[in-house]
């Protein structure tokens, strides 16, 4: 169920700062992943995902998979401001014995499948899709990928697959942030043109900008892009957005923000419209 009360903006606002602390407060990596996908997934867990926080396991729950599960920082986030878990929880991010752990756990309520090792998100989330399919179900399977993830074989895969069995309850996000961890995507491997890739695959394809609310709620409401087919929205996004001193650099992928950074990136979340 979404609520209907939920403000996106500020939802993506708050779990920014949510993941901003828990890093620092770790000392742990990851912090340019979480804020260039803070607005897809406030979008979805504003406005888009069929879910229960008092029920986690409903068995007619929309799923999300992670696949990029090193950004478990603001899906756990995200999950404590949708009430899955108290929020104090995410004090523990990382620490030793915490069900918080630094890539995503399929313990904590609200997460549908544990992720980390890159590249297999999307072919759990076919399956998933199958399932629906297969029980005459109505939920849907979100499976939001990094850019990192489609230089692996094991994404191109269920890319494949998909539109054969015409999984239209089935979609990817891609957080097309154009940086890996030692580097960026044109100079690691190439992926463009992105979006021809995916149409000769036979997937209903659309473009956004993945910071803009406007178009992420648009594409979102749109869903499925062609009956029959599975779709993908290619969000443009910068890594680190949000935070002047992280935008599109490669040493946010690993560093974490000391006491300094840290009040001065809270500052220029909240600062922001
Ligand atoms: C199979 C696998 N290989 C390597 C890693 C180590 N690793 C963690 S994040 C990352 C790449 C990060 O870039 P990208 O996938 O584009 O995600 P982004 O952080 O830019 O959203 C790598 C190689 C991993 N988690 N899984």
């Amino acid at each position: 169920m979404t609520d209907p009360h939920l403000d996106t903006r500020a939802f993506a606002k708050s779990i920014r700062k949510h993941a901003l602390r828990m890093v620092h407060r770790a000392n742990t990596s990851h912090i340019g992943t979480c804020l260039s996908m803070a607005d897809l997934l406030a979008a979805l867990y504003t406005q888009v995902l069929n879910i229960d926080p008092a029920q986690p396991a409903w068995a007619a729950r929309d799923r999300l998979i992670l696949s990029k599960g090193h950004g478990a920082a603001i899906l756990y986030a995200a999950l404590a401001e949708r009430g899955f878990f108290p929020p104090d929880w995410l004090e523990t991010f990382s620490q030793d014995g915490s069900l918080l752990t630094g890539h995503v756990n399929h313990r904590v309520p609200g997460i549908d499948f544990s992720t980390g090792s890159l590249g297999h998100g999307l072919s759990v989330a076919c399956g998933m899709a199958i399932a629906a399919r297969r029980d005459a179900a109505a939920y849907r399977v979100f499976a939001l990928l990094s850019d990192g993830e489609l230089d692996e074989g094991s994404t191109w895969e269920p890319i494949l697959f998909a539109p054969q069995y015409r999984l239209d309850n089935l979609v990817a996000i891609v957080d097309f942030n154009k940086i890996q961890s030692f580097g960026t995507v044109a100079e690691v491997l190439e992926l463009q043109p992105l979006a021809d890739k995916w149409r000769a695959c036979r997937w209903a394809v659309r473009e956004i900008d993945g910071h803009d609310h406007t178009q992420i709620a648009a594409a979102l409401r749109d869903l499925p892009f062609e009956p029959g087919k599975p779709s993908v929205i290619i969000a443009h996004t910068v890594k680190g957005k949000g935070v002047s001193y992280m935008e599109g650099q490669l040493a946010w992928h690993y560093k974490a923000p000391n006491a300094q950074q840290l009040a001065q990136a809270l500052a220029e979340v909240d600062a922001a419209p």
